[in-house]
Parts: C-alpha cells; sequence; structure tokens
C-alpha cells in the first residue's frame, strides 16, 4: 500500500514537472518582453490624428468647409453603402455619418496633452485643417485658426513632445474645389505653396517635421478613381455612385499635381526656412503588402506590377525624377509628363518618407484589363487584388503581418535608398464599443513595435512609430462603427470624456521603461485583470 501511494505521488511530482517546464517553455516561446528602452534614445515613439477626425468645431471660429465636410454631409446620416469593385471595396464597408463630432480636441486639447504626457508620447502627429488656417484657400488667413495652432503646438513643446504637421489630410478648402475643381487643376499648386508658406513662418520656430500630403497616393485613387474618398469623383459609366469624373485620366492628374505641390512647398521651405528653423519636409504614402496568389511568373510580375502603380507613382519621381516604365507603357499619353525643370524640382524633394501601413493584398495578374475601353487605374494595372483579411475576432480586425511591414521598408531601402522614414499609422481596427478591453490591438502593437528592433537591425533608417490612432475618432471608411484609438470616447457623453482602454495601458507602459515593469503579450493575456485595474475611466 504504502509503496503504491509513493509511486502514485513520484508520477505526479513528474507530470507537475512536466506541466510546469512546458509552461515555462510557452513562456519563453511567447514572451515577447518589450520596453522603449530596447530602442535607440533617438528612435521616436508617437500618436497620430488628422484635423477633420479630431477637431470637430466644424463651423465655428471662422473656419470654412473643406472637401471632406462636403463628402460627409452628402452621404446624408448614417448612409451605408456597400461597395465591390475596387481595392478600397475590397476592404471596407462604407457607413458615413454627417455629424461633425467625435473629439473636440479643438476645446480640448489642453486635456489631451495632458494624457499625451502622461502616456509618455515623445511626438504628436496631426494635419492642419487648410480651411481653418486660410478659409477660403487663399487670401487672409483666420486669426481664431491661427491662434488655434499656436496653442496647441505651444501646449505639446511646453510639455515636451514634438509637433509632427500634416499640412494636407484629405481636406481641401471646398472654395478651391468650388472656384478651380481643386487638385485637378495646376492652380492648386500655387495656392498649396501659399498655404504651407503660412505654416512655415507662422509655426515653423517651433515646428520641425512638416508633411506635405497625407496619404497622396490613396487621395488620388481613392478621390478620383473609385469615388470612395472625397472629393467622390469616378467615371460614372464604369462606378455607380459617380455622377461625375473620370477614372482614366484624373487621378494620375491629381497625384502629378500632388507631387509638384509638395516639390514646390519642398524648395520653399528649403529656401526660406530651413537654414533658420532646421526642419525637415517630407510625403506621406499609404503602403501595401503585396503577395502573388501563385507563385507563377505572371503573379510575381503582377504583383511587381501593383508596387510600381501604388508605391513607385510616387517614389520614381521623387527619388529618379520619373514615372515607373510600366506606368508610363500602359497608361501612356494619360500619365502626365515632368518637363526637365520640373524633374529636377520634384527629385530629392524629400528629407523623409512617412509612410502609412494597415492592408496586404494577394496579387493576381489581369492582363484582360488592358483591353478593356475606358482603361481605369485599376485596368492599367492589371492586376487583381484580394484583401487578406484578419483571424480575429471582428470583422475589423486587420491581420497581424509584422514581416510584411519589414519586406515593405526592406524593399524601400534596395529599391529606393536609406532615406529616413517615419511609420506615420499603424493601428488595429476593431468595433466601436464601450469595451476597454481591446486585447486585439494590445497584441497587434506588441507584434508589430517587436518588429521594428529587427528592421532596425537589417540597418532600415527607420527614425519613428506613431499609433494610428490617439483617440477614437470618425474613420474616413466606417465612420463611428470602427475605431483604433487608444482612448474610447462615448459619443453619447455630452463631456466626451477620454477612456482609457487596455491599450493605453500597454502603450504607456512601455513608454515609461524606466518605472514600470516590461509587459509582455503572455502577461496581457493572462493578467488583462490586473492591468483593466489601472484603466481610469
Ligand atoms: O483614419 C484613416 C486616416 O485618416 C488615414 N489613414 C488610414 C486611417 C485608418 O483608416
Amino acid at each position: 500500500m504504502f509503496q503504491k501511494h509513493s509511486s502514485k505521488e513520484k508520477k505526479m511530482r513528474m507530470l507537475k514537472v512536466v506541466f510546469v517546464l512546458i509552461h515555462l517553455l510557452a513562456a519563453a516561446v511567447l514572451a515577447n518582453p518589450l520596453s522603449k528602452n530596447d530602442f535607440p534614445p533617438h528612435f521616436l515613439f508617437g500618436a497620430s490624428s488628422s484635423a477633420y477626425q479630431v477637431e470637430d468645431a466644424a463651423n465655428e471660429d471662422g473656419r470654412k468647409p473643406s472637401i471632406w465636410d462636403t463628402f460627409v454631409h452628402a452621404a446624408g446620416n448614417g448612409a451605408v453603402s456597400l461597395c465591390i469593385y475596387n481595392l478600397i471595396s475590397a476592404i471596407s464597408k462604407i457607413h458615413r455619418g454627417d455629424k461633425d463630432i467625435g473629439c473636440d480636441q479643438y476645446h480640448k486639447y489642453k486635456e489631451d496633452v495632458k494624457l499625451m504626457v502622461k502616456m509618455g508620447l515623445d511626438a504628436y502627429r496631426f494635419s492642419i485643417s487648410w480651411s481653418r488656417l486660410v478659409p477660403d484657400g487663399k487670401g487672409p488667413i483666420n486669426p481664431k485658426g491661427l491662434q488655434y495652432y499656436n496653442n496647441l503646438i505651444n501646449e505639446l513643446i511646453s510639455q515636451g513632445i514634438q509637433p509632427h504637421i500634416t499640412l494636407h489630410h484629405l481636406d481641401l478648402p471646398q472654395a478651391l474645389e468650388d472656384e478651380y475643381g481643386g487638385w485637378l487643376r495646376r492652380r492648386v499648386v500655387k495656392d498649396f505653396t501659399a498655404y504651407a508658406d503660412v505654416c512655415f513662418r507662422e509655426f515653423g520656430d517651433r515646428v520641425k517635421y512638416w508633411t506635405t500630403v497625407n496619404e497622396g497616393n490613396l487621395f488620388a485613387f481613392g478621390g478620383y478613381e473609385s469615388g470612395l474618398l472625397p472629393p467622390q469623383r469616378c467615371s460614372p459609366s464604369s462606378i455607380p455612385n459617380c455622377s461625375r469624373g473620370n477614372s482614366s485620366t484624373e487621378p494620375y492628374l491629381v497625384a502629378h499635381h500632388i507631387l509638384l505641390a509638395h516639390a514646390s512647398a519642398a524648395r520653399l521651405y528649403r529656401k526660406k526656412y530651413q537654414d533658420k528653423q532646421h526642419g525637415f519636409i517630407g510625403l506621406n504614402l499609404l503602403t501595401f503588402g503585396f503577395v502573388p496568389l501563385t507563385k507563377t511568373s505572371d503573379d510575381i510580375n503582377a504583383t511587381q506590377r501593383a508596387q510600381d502603380f501604388y508605391t513607385g507613382w510616387f517614389l520614381n519621381p521623387l527619388i529618379f525624377g520619373e514615372y515607373p516604365g510600366i506606368m508610363k507603357k500602359n497608361a501612356g499619353s494619360r500619365l502626365p509628363v515632368f518637363t526637365k525643370r520640373e524633374s529636377n524640382l520634384v527629385k530629392g524633394s524629400m528629407d523623409f518618407l512617412g509612410i502609412n501601413f494597415y492592408y496586404t493584398f494577394l496579387v493576381k495578374n489581369n492582363p484582360d484589363s488592358l483591353r478593356s475601353e475606358d482603361r481605369s487605374f485599376t485596368a492599367d494595372m492589371a492586376a487583381e487584388l484580394e484583401y487578406l483579411t484578419g483571424n480575429g475576432s471582428s470583422t475589423y480586425e486587420h491581420p497581424i503581418t509584422p514581416w510584411i511591414l519589414k519586406e515593405i521598408l526592406a524593399s524601400l531601402k534596395k529599391d529606393y535608398g536609406n532615406f529616413p522614414v517615419y511609420i506615420h499609422e499603424n493601428g488595429q481596427q476593431t468595433q466601436r464599443n464601450s469595451s476597454l478591453d481591446d486585447r486585439p490591438r494590445v497584441k497587434y502593437l506588441c507584434k508589430y513595435i517587436g518588429s521594428l528592433l529587427d528592421i532596425l537591425r537589417d540597418g532600415v533608417n527607420l527614425r519613428g512609430y506613431f499609433v494610428w490612432s490617439f483617440l477614437d475618432m470618425f474613420e474616413v471608411l466606417n465612420g463611428y462603427e470602427s475605431s483604433y484609438g487608444l482612448y474610447f470616447i462615448d459619443l453619447k457623453d455630452p463631456a466626451l470624456r477620454r477612456q482609457s482602454k487596455l491599450s493605453s495601458v500597454w502603450y504607456s507602459n512601455f513608454l515609461n521603461n524606466g518605472n514600470i515593469p516590461k509587459v509582455t503579450i503572455m502577461d496581457i493575456e493572462k493578467n488583462a485583470s490586473v492591468l483593466s485595474n489601472t484603466v481610469t475611466a
């Protein structure tokens, strides 16, 4: 009896040891201890927003509408359209509210800067609303708009947070759209440069990082080929929700004007301000993971074409002074041509590149599209894109593919040289609701931020990372249905209080590594309740 009991005990002890060993192993494999201390001291961590999405006060203190206001209001309250015919529709269900509310940063900027300080952000990326600062797009400056941005910048600087400013984030003043068709006309280059001049002159003594245009490539595509972004233009013949536009020519024309406007503003900055202000000027692009659907050379070539069409479209001119050969061949005379002078102006006009990364697509060769009449930008690309969905619990969640981000940065370095890059946007989308337990976002951030160390080890000239987004805000593709925020805002709460989500606690722990123990995915999964206790409403 005694003997039997003892061998049972031994067995149990053995089992316990194995159990503990397996858990230790799992912890070693899964644990991703991460803190800001692991990064070079000058590497910046921040969070992002954009004017229309975060400011509110759309009709206050002299601000006039932008094309984004018009776009949102035209959709009607809660309009929903399911679109199936292009890149954006492949990834999104469009839901646009028509309320200009969300965060009210216009009035709450001090409160927000306090939160940024508490969180430990090095930098805050936001955009200036052109039509708040210069309501008609050109001409007189709005003193109240000027005051607001001065206040915000001063508040950030006084708290040790670097302002990183974008000049155009989908929001051309409606006045310029009405007067001459906005980005479709070359006149926009002059007006954009004059607006940039105001910003450099008024804020440049304190602002060191200027991005001319956010997601220039997506704006040209989404606003003028698919019509799913402001100013909602596309060929009525091919796309049902468009009453005006031309998807064959307009995306190319708009991209051309964006490049010229960027280059003209950069030239002005370099000539007139850079020596005194010691800042930097760059452009931002939405980057995509493109993966061939099969290993056939057809799909592999189509993948390269997709890269040339979406990224090379801007980077080739910026680095080499001309559009990619395949774009010239497939778009022919619909692709504008740079004069020698323009080519020299655009080439080398970027001190840094800002990239945003969320989406990966499987790419399939589609040569038939080249035979279609009335060829659009997508038809010229001759490739079909299938969105790689996430396997998270909500349909909104993006797949977590940090190795794709690593590949994108490696190929930018290989194809265009090792210029400074900032990741201006990256973050996880979830359904917008009151749950503060956003573990999918924590996991996403932990994985992507962890992968940055690898990217830096590869010698990529990466200078910083900004989470999209600081607050839950009005989302361009899904309105109030989904969000990316580190803080939840209940739209029914008249005070629009910022409520810490788990992700804000995680990011804050990561950033304040000196004071708070390192946090791992394991910790998050095991101790969500512990972290939740620190979440304050
Ligand atoms: O909300 C947008 C932002 O305005 C531009 N980049 C993508 C974000 C998420 O969709």
